[in-house]
């Protein structure tokens, strides 16, 4: 018998050993190093999940709610400390500094991993270490990735066999090849002065301590699917990207497919599952996915798209049945609420769900919630993680190997000024530098404070896992990859009037924004051309039913301020100068195009 045959948990279940002698091998040092009880082999099984969530709640992790009014769905409230990604402690160690850029925190991967075994020795004693084997990516896909990730945390295996594809498939998808994703979590004692999440990009590698919050603590995602998959995505010749994918299907039955990025807690789930209005009969809207796109040039010479993920990891608040009916209905099943507000019987609620809140209400750190108080119910931030196939909107092609290809990719901020609710880019070029150049107020999903614009190129400042310059420089170099390049588009969908009030109302109505995107990638629309792009003119949107949507609000919608621009060039400037020994030469003349335009 092996070793870790000897600490492998007493019962039926977590047995799912695999031959494979480098996983054997990394696992055995690890729990050499962190000593733990018991080693429980996930398999993704629906008997293992029943056994496990009854682990969760004897041991206080999760609450079950209300079984009829919630099928399958369970509680969570985190350390009040550890509610969401944690940039200043998030680190890419590579040999050299240049290789992580002046936007991530680097350090060198020694010093790094010394400071982690310190705090990895002994420390899941008394503990069980669970074996989570996942892939990110459809069955099948050349595009696909297997990870394990090694965890003493239940509630972490929990979301992991909800966000990937975990047990047996990635065991088979790796079969005895070195080739797969390294990860070790520990919460530890939850302290944020001992809070690490490395990257080790060049061993694949990712060793997170001291959270247990999902895109600190579900390696698959934040971790493995942007910061390890964009770097290896440079070198393997695609791109990972923090984006959705939804396929738009009109009338005639033609689908389109589109990408787009917007930084987190933008609505990218709204989007990915919207509805379009009454007056869109016959169109249909489809999600692939919610957060990442991993896309590479395939051989129709088309780009084409996965959906790492299986599950959703959305945020709570200001999700309901107006916004997003899609997700209320994803989430009414086998979801598992993180941080909301719950009810002594098992409802939970959160700012701007439908009703109003309950009585009784017991707020996000656990105590009665007093309306008065000025607090918010539920953490701006929490969230729901359920499972893909519960979304009424999946598409068909969400599970499919060869992906789908795109003829659009979006990017798009939030911004009360300056940017019009869209435009299109000239070229690939021009796109990759109005992606590079993006900026956005910060939100909740990431600790710090919240409504200030900083740049946020591509919406992957806080994701991508090597030097930006260089990253845009992968970018521009894919177009000599791609024979039918995607058109490229910018939107803005929080541009605030005079009044302070949004310009555009948002959620289904950005239907009528992708019809126009669509129609410019099938030469069915036009546009007029201004010096930040095409920008469709009042009658080339259709804005019918819009009665407020005035030509005076459209064109104030639509306003190319010089002041705004001016200050934007400005705030552009800083992020360009910071990168500016790897900036590719494109980028710098693309702004000197912008310039000269404007
Ligand atoms: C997320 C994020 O959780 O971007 O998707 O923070
Ligand atoms: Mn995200």
């Amino acid at each position: 018998m092996n070793p870790l045959q000897a600490i492998s948990s007493q019962g039926k279940l977590g047995k799912l050993q695999p031959n494979n002698p480098f996983v054997l091998d990394w696992i055995q040092k690890t729990a050499d190093l962190v000593q733990p009880e018991n080693i429980f082999w996930c398999d993704g099984s629906e008997e293992e999940k029943a056994y496990l969530m009854e682990q969760a709640v004897k041991q206080g992790v999760l609450i079950p709610l209300d079984q009829k009014k919630w099928p399958g769905c369970h509680y969570h409230h985190s350390n009040p400390n550890d509610v969401a990604r944690v940039e200043q402690c998030t680190y890419i160690c590579t040999r050299r500094q240049k290789e992580a850029g002046p936007t991530n925190n680097w350090m060198e991967p020694k010093a790094m991993r010394q400071k982690l075994q310190a705090l990895l020795q002994g420390s899941m004693k008394g503990r069980t270490l669970f074996v989570i084997p996942y892939l990110m990516g459809p069955s099948g896909s050349r595009l696909s990735k297997v990870g394990v990730e090694l965890t003493d945390s239940i509630y972490v295996v929990l979301n992991m066999r909800i966000m990937a594809r975990m047990g047996k498939v990635a065991w088979d998808h790796l079969g005895n090849s070195e080739d797969f994703n390294r990860g070790t979590h520990t919460v530890l004692d939850c302290n944020p002065e001992r809070r690490f999440i490395s990257h080790f990009p060049e061993e694949n590698e990712i060793i997170s301590v001291g959270s247990g919050y999902g895109g600190n603590a579900l390696l698959g995602k934040k971790c493995l699917a942007l910061r390890i998959a964009s770097y290896l995505g440079r070198d393997e010749g695609w791109l990972a990207e923090h984006m959705l994918v939804l396929c738009v299907q009109d009338p005639e039955g033609r689908k389109t497919y589109v990408a787009a990025a917007f930084p987190s807690a933008c609505g990218k789930t709204n989007f990915a599952m919207m509805i379009p209005p009454h007056s869109y009969k016959g169109w249909k809207i489809t999600t692939i996915g919610d957060d990442i796109a991993w896309m590479k040039p395939a051989p129709d010479g088309r780009l084409h798209a996965i959906n790492p993920e299986n599950g959703y990891f959305g945020v709570a608040p200001g999700t309901n049945l107006k916004s997003n009916p899609n997700a209320m209905k994803t989430i009414a099943r086998d979801t598992i609420f993180t941080n909301v507000a719950r009810t002594p019987d098992g409802d939970v609620w959160w700012e701007g769900k439908d009703n109003p809140p309950p009585a009784d209400l017991i707020d996000w750190k656990g105590k009665p919630w007093d309306p008065r108080s000025g607090e918010k119910a539920a953490h701006p931030n929490s969230r729901f993680t359920s499972p893909m196939k519960n979304n009424p909107a999946l598409a068909v092609e969400a599970d499919d190997p060869q992906g789908v290809p795109i003829s659009a990719i979006i990017f798009g901020g939030r911004r009360a000024t300056t940017m019009p609710l869209v435009f299109q880019a000239f070229s690939w070029f021009h796109g990759v530098f109005v992606g590079a150049s993006m900026g956005s107020e910060t939100t909740a999903a990431a600790v710090g404070s919240v409504g200030q614009v900083r740049r946020d190129p591509m919406a992957m400042l806080p994701f991508c896992g090597y030097n930006m310059g260089q990253y845009f420089d992968h970018w521009m170099e894919m177009r000599r990859h791609i024979e039918i390049l995607p058109r490229i588009f910018h939107v803005n969908w929080f541009r605030k009037d005079g009044a302070g009030r949004f310009c555009w109302p948002g959620f289904g109505e950005n239907m009528r924004v992708l019809e126009w995107i669509i129609g410019r990638c099938h030469g069915q629309k036009d546009a007029r051309e201004k010096s930040i792009g095409w920008v469709p003119r009042f009658d080339d949107m259709n804005l019918k039913g819009m009665e407020e949507m005035t030509r005076e609000r459209f064109d104030e919608m639509m306003k190319i301020d010089p002041e705004e621009w001016r200050n934007e060039l400005v705030l552009q400037n800083e992020l360009f100068l910071k990168l500016y020994h790897e900036l590719p030469k494109e980028m710098i003349y693309q702004r000197e195009l912008l310039v000269a335009r404007l």
